[in-house]
């Protein structure tokens, strides 16, 4: 629907790679509206949190220890479709096989950097939005809206 919420996250390596406004300027000028958005250095334990599913995976560790080098780009954004779109826009989880104008298709290589992250369900996009906004997300009229949807 109109009002489905994804969350997607720049990951420290997009954040030191200078990527910050290259992502954001996509999911913007695709025409998706902004609820949320901070710049956080999560702890392990966060993390954790974000991550439970992969729990037990040979490269966890190393996952946690990665995301949490630096700070991230905790970003809420709304709008058609937002979750199964903000995936496509990423591109596959390893960038070798993400497609040529997907974010890591474009500037990714290694599947352990691949510099951002988007929620994979509305079910659990709204299980990282209350895990990284616990604070809630602002309200506002999207006035481009009426232009973007019919
Ligand atoms: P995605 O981020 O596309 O949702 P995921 O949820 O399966 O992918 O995994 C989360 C992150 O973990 C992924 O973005 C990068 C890392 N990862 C996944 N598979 C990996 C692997 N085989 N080796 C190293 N890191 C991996
Ligand atoms: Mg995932």
């Amino acid at each position: 629907s109109v009002s489905e919420r994804t969350y997607i996250m720049i990951k420290p390596d997009g954040v030191q790679r200078g990527l910050v406004g290259e992502i954001i300027k996509r999911f913007e000028t695709r025409g998706f509206k902004l609820i949320a958005l901070k710049l956080v250095h999560a702890t392990p334990e966060h993390l954790e949190k974000h991550y439970a599913d992969l729990k037990g995976k040979g490269f966890f560790p190393g996952l946690i220890k990665y995301m949490a080098s630096g700070p991230v780009v905790a970003m809420v954004w709304q709008g058609l479709d937002a979750v199964k779109t903000g995936r496509v826009m990423l591109g596959a989880t390893n960038p070798l096989a993400s497609s040529p104008g997907t974010i890591r298709g474009d500037y990714a290589l290694s599947v352990g950097r691949n510099i951002c992250h988007g929620s994979d369900s509305v079910e659990n996009a709204e299980k990282e939005i209350s895990l990284w906004f616990p604070e809630g997300i602002v309200q506002y009229t999207h006035n481009q809206a009426i232009w973007v949807f019919e």
